[in-house]
């Protein structure tokens, strides 16, 4: 009887394992929301990337808390902020040992895979039965790859290799509980598109933001000092691929185009070669050249985009045809959000809408209705507990997101009604943005620029693009001091340690 009785509890644990639903979690890297068609504001269909989104949830206020990779990545991983997990900056020490819901997934009977840009300091990856990752930010064309047995170079584009793999690595567990960790490479600086997608969008003409030409008026020192700017920071040559400027060398052409075979390049050349002759005899100067810097940008960026919109596709493909689909999570997301010409900025950094920003979309048959949208302000943060909520593992306590659960069954209730965000890299690093820190609620933000000992404040209903700091304005003095009261209670709320003055 006991002997029967074990048995039946042991084949139902079996029969609730393997109900257990998959994750295929596709990541991209640097990629707006303003840049998938589904989201409010966009400027660029992304058919698939919008297939996803109808048939699920599109989260449409969902932000990181540090807007950088190496940190972001650290936040997803650990469902901490960065003063927690310690990775504040992009190569800072990272303790690979700290509890990840990676090894919680894995040790609860997940099989886990990681394929792609990882871009935390050790290697392996902690917590993966398998991996296959780029090194460091990887390369786009012919791309070197390191797995268990080493290092090895591949031929071809590298986020329809990332794919080609993730699907290779699917097709051999079918029947297990799985998640799998699509990361791309793409579309990361420099926005080297597909040969195939060279002259997409060759014969149209992007609308610029209204704000290209900012002139950061009412905003503090930060904006004004920055290196994000188009028309400053942004090489002609290997960010804008006329190479025809200067020689052929150096580590950034041996990163990009100088990866080639002969036979891509001469694709490359047949493809820039007339259109950056045509630019080098008009001879732009002052404005103009800035709009022809910034459609030179926006389409490689988008011809990028559209490689990562066809690797959801043929992902999506996948899990219908193999009949995964029915018991599989879909999620669309990257590690944080990009400046697409506004303020006149590309990168990210800024706690400024566009890339605290980040996409998010989820889909989960039976239980998430399709072509729903969520408005609850979401995090980074809060992946962890919800891919341990929903594979049945307890979520440890010491976690400071929160279980996206309940948004994805459409009953949240009481949600979080401000987010913080801190970002640490300061002004001696890459690209000069001041360290700040700050909160963001549904209608304000407060950010703090300690080093620079200055504020701004915006109200988002009435101004979207932050353009109208009104910090120290008589009319805002109540809500100020009470944002600043919040942003107090938030800190504390998630142990932040005092401000490092001087950096
Ligand atoms: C590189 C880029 C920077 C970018 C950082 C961080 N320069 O250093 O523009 O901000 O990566 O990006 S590049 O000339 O080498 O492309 S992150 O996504 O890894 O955080
Ligand atoms: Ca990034």
């Amino acid at each position: 009887m006991i002997r029967l009785l074990v048995l039946v509890i042991m084949v139902a644990g079996a029969l609730q394992a393997a109900q257990r639903p998959n994750i295929v979690f596709i990541f991209s890297d640097d990629h707006a929301q303003r840049a998938i068609g589904a989201y409010p504001d966009s400027f660029v269909p992304t058919p698939n990337l919008d297939r996803l989104a109808a048939s699920g949830m599109l989260f449409e206020n969902s932000f990181v808390g540090n807007s950088i990779c190496g940190p972001s990545r650290a936040t997803i991983l650990t469902g901490k902020h960065c003063h927690i997990n310690g990775y504040t900056k992009n190569y800072a020490p990272f303790d690979p040992e700290q509890p990840m819901f990676t090894g919680m997934l894995q040790k609860s009977g997940y099989q886990m895979a990681m394929i792609g840009k990882w871009h935390l300091t050790r290697r392996p990856p902690v917590g993966f039965d398998y991996y296959d990752m780029v090194p460091d930010q990887g390369h786009y064309y012919n791309p070197a790859f390191i797995n268990a047995k080493g290092r090895y170079q591949e031929q071809g584009y590298v986020t329809d290799i990332i794919t080609d793999k993730a699907i290779e690595w699917m097709g051999t567990h079918k029947d297990d509980p799985f998640m799998i960790m699509v990361q791309h490479k793409a579309p990361h600086r420099a926005w080297m598109p597909n040969l195939k997608y060279l002259t997409l969008y060759d014969d149209i003409t992007i609308p610029e933001p209204d704000n290209l030409f900012d002139d950061y008026k009412t905003r503090t020192k930060a904006a004004h000092e920055q290196d994000l700017e188009i028309d400053s920071d942004m090489t002609l040559t290997s960010d804008l691929k006329v190479w025809e400027l200067t020689e052929k060398r150096g580590s950034l052409w041996a990163w990009g185009p100088g990866r080639m075979t002969p036979e891509q390049k001469s694709v490359w050349d047949a493809a820039y070669g007339p259109k950056n002759k045509a630019f080098m005899d008009a001879k732009l100067t002052g404005k103009a050249l800035i709009s022809w810097k910034y459609q030179r940008y926006i389409k490689d960026y988008l011809r990028c985009v559209a490689s990562i919109d066809e690797s959801v596709g043929r992902l999506l493909d996948y899990l219908k045809a193999s009949g995964l689909e029915k018991n599989t999570i879909v999620i669309y997301a990257s590690d944080q959000g990009f400046y697409l010409g506004e303020h006149g900025w590309f990168d990210k950094r800024f706690m400024y809408e566009e890339s605290m920003r980040t996409p998010l979309i989820m889909s989960w048959p039976g239980v998430i209705k399709p072509g729903s949208r969520a408005t609850e302000m979401v995090q980074n943060l809060d992946y962890a507990p919800t891919f341990l909520d929903i594979a049945g593992v307890d979520i440890p306590t010491d976690i400071q997101g929160l279980s996206l659960m309940p948004v994805m069954k459409g009953q949240a209730k009481d949600w979080r009604d401000a987010l913080y965000y801190h970002y640490y890299e300061g002004k001696h690093n890459w690209h000069a943005v001041a360290r700040h820190d700050g909160i963001r609620t549904q209608r304000h933000k407060l950010i703090h620029y300690y080093t620079n000992k200055e504020w701004e404040l915006y109200d988002l209903d009435v101004d979207p693009h932050e353009m109208n700091n009104l910090y120290g304005q008589e009319q805002v003095s109540s809500i100020t001091t009470r944002l600043q009261a919040k942003l107090e209670s938030v800190r504390k709320h998630y142990r932040v340690p005092p401000y490092e003055l001087g950096k």
